[in-house]
């Protein structure tokens, strides 16, 4: 109950900051977008993790607003490169929890951001787990209506969650985030491979592209290049970082 009111007044007083990972194109290197990762800087200047605090914001409700601030923040951000990069500008995943998800305002909430910030709907992602969409109904019905603003829609822990392939038949999907612990398995854990391999091939037979998460190294890199994998993401290229921190890695604006 106490993080849950201090979580509040964290919002009203301007306690949380969003920072960027990557997401490299395994082909290119460049930085094609990134994923906006929250974080509640408290007042005595400590740093507490998301896995800590969201699941309260869940609870309690609050997660709605939250992720309102996080949805408008990231749009800023993205709209903010997108004017001073065109084209090679990054474009920006946000997070939207399962409780988000029941909310039916949230395409109202990022139709408002898209337009407060004039940012075209396709650069910017929605990232939702399986678990969060399974079981159809309002769910389902609110990322139909997300992807109809044109927003892309990302499965971010794919392969973790329930009922992964129906879900690729009912939900309309443009991204696969496939999870670190596949990704862990590669140069060396055989079954962990095979469903890498597996999960890129049905990825590509239905026209999604493929986010690799928490890659760690050069090899499991080269081994996912090898694979067919699009996208990569994880610490061996960036861990999350401030934004004016992913300028720097960005190619000079004209
Ligand atoms: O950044 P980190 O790896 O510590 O994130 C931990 C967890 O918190 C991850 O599952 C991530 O998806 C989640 N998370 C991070 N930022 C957000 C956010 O803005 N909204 C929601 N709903 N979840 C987030
Ligand atoms: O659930 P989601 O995929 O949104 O979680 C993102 C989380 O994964 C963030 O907290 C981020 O810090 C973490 N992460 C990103 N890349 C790596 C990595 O290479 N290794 C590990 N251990 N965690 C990572
Ligand atoms: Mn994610
Ligand atoms: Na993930």
């Amino acid at each position: 109950a106490r993080l849950a009111a201090e979580l509040r007044h964290a919002l009203d007083d301007g306690e949380f900051h969003l920072l960027y990972q990557p997401i490299i194109d395994l082909g290119s290197g460049h930085v094609t977008s990134v994923e906006s990762l929250i974080r509640w800087q408290r007042a005595d200047g400590r740093v507490v993790s998301p896995a800590d605090f969201i699941p309260v914001a869940e609870e309690t409700g609050l997660i709605v607003e939250l992720g309102a601030w996080v949805i408008d923040t990231a749009s800023a951000q993205a709209a903010d490169w997108h004017d001073r990069h065109g084209p090679h500008a990054p474009k920006v995943a946000v997070n939207v929890s399962a409780r988000q998800l029941l909310d039916p305002a949230l395409p109202r909430t990022v139709a408002a951001a898209l337009a407060r910030h004039s940012l075209p709907p396709h650069r910017l992602t929605v990232e939702l787990t399986e678990t969060a969409v399974f079981g159809g109904g309002p769910a389902l019905a609110t990322v139909r209506a997300l992807a109809e603003l044109g927003v892309a829609i990302a499965l971010d822990d794919f392969g973790t969650g329930h009922s992964s392939l129906s879900l690729l038949r009912t939900c309309p999907v443009d991204v696969l985030k496939v999870d670190k612990s596949f990704i862990d398995g590669l140069n060396g854990a055989p079954e962990q491979e095979a469903i890498a391999v597996a999960l890129s091939g049905i990825a590509t037979s239905l026209h999604l592209r493929t986010v690799a998460e928490g890659v760690e190294t050069a090899a499991q890199a080269d081994r996912l290049r090898d694979l067919g994998y699009h996208h990569a993401q994880g610490f061996h290229f960036s861990r999350p970082i401030p934004a004016d921190a992913v300028d720097a890695l960005l190619p000079a604006a004209e």
